[in-house]
């Protein structure tokens, strides 16, 4: 019995030891909620201390959080970096520290040994599908299209706006007349969709493409008040597949959304034990799944499963 226990305990102490800090975003789309949602339960099934850190957008507040899970001595960091670059002094100290750091669901422009490994989705390949969208829904029909861009300088913005552009290259029937960011929220996406309007002539706007569903749902709210029919008048492709834009759809006022798994802790997390374990070295980066969802799916059943997960 006590040679047993002396197997089994180092490694339920080892679990069970592990200090992880994450610097999180804030919470600027439902999205991002599930997204800490999933990453605690995810924390708390594996027994990880998980220290958790809202920035409310601002670099400096998760460059500050970095440096306090550096002095700490954390045994790993979790960062969703808000932005793509100036990240290389802050990773310089956590590699000196020998604190391996994991990046969620957007990628910095820094040297790739800085970070142990990005979890995140193919943004370009996100925008491309709607873009794609697009092109089939207008199967050739002119259509100026209004963009919401994400956050300025973040990765699912400069990605998700170059795989639409992409997308849309070799059909000049369709043409992106207006864009602009809506930082990832509904409260700017409907302020940002206000000024779209009442900058082009009426009924001129023939698609909306907004970098994620908050900043959708907010430019629903607009051309709404503008006496137009969202998902009619004005056609709606977005990405994250949050439970309202299922909503949306079902009730006829979007048309598209490409869903952006919130779980990006499980497999970030999975790297990271193998890491700790054995030094087993993960990919550079950890590929999630999108996947389109159109009127066509049944998606009131969608919304019903989704708002039970933490958005
Ligand atoms: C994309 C992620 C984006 C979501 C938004 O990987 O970083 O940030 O699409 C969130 O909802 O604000």
């Amino acid at each position: 019995l006590l040679a047993g226990a002396a197997v089994l305990l180092p490694v339920l102490a080892q679990a069970g030891d592990l200090t992880v800090g994450f610097s999180q975003i804030g919470s600027e789309s439902g999205w991002r909620a599930a997204e800490t949602t999933v990453t605690k339960q995810q924390a708390k099934e594996r027994g990880l201390t998980l220290k958790f850190a809202d920035a409310q957008q601002k670099q400096e507040n998760q460059i500050k959080a970095l440096r306090g899970f550096i002095a700490q001595g954390v045994d790993a960091i979790l960062l969703a970096p808000v932005v793509a670059t100036g990240w290389d002094q802050v990773l310089e100290e956590a590699r000196d520290a020998e604190i391996p750091v994991i990046l969620l669901d957007r990628t910095v422009d820094a040297p790739q040994e800085l970070y142990l490994t990005a979890v995140t989705s193919d943004l370009v390949h996100e925008g491309a599908v709607a873009g794609q969208w697009l092109v089939d829904a207008e199967a050739g029909e002119d259509c100026r299209i209004v963009e919401l861009q994400g956050t300025t300088g973040s990765s699912p913005a400069l990605d998700r706006k170059k795989g639409f552009e992409q997308a849309i290259a070799d059909h000049p029937n369709l043409k992106i007349v207006r864009s602009q960011t809506g930082d990832f929220t509904r409260s700017q996406g409907k302020v940002v969709m206000e000024s779209f309007l009442k900058a082009e002539a009426p009924g001129s706007i023939c698609a909306l493409y907004a970098h994620n569903d908050d900043m959708a749902v907010g430019a629903i709210q607009a051309i709404k008040e503008a006496g137009l029919q969202p998902g009619k008048d004005i056609k709606i492709v977005s990405i994250d597949g949050v439970p309202d834009a299922h909503l949306a759809i079902a009730h006829g006022e979007m048309n598209a959304t490409i869903e952006l798994t919130p779980n990006m802790a499980g497999p970030a997390l999975d790297a990271l034990e193998a890491y700790l374990k054995d030094g087993t070295a993960p990919p550079k980066w950890i590929q999630t799944e999108s996947r389109l969802f159109t009127a066509k799916d049944d998606n009131m059943a969608i919304y019903e499963e989704k708002k039970t997960l933490g958005y």
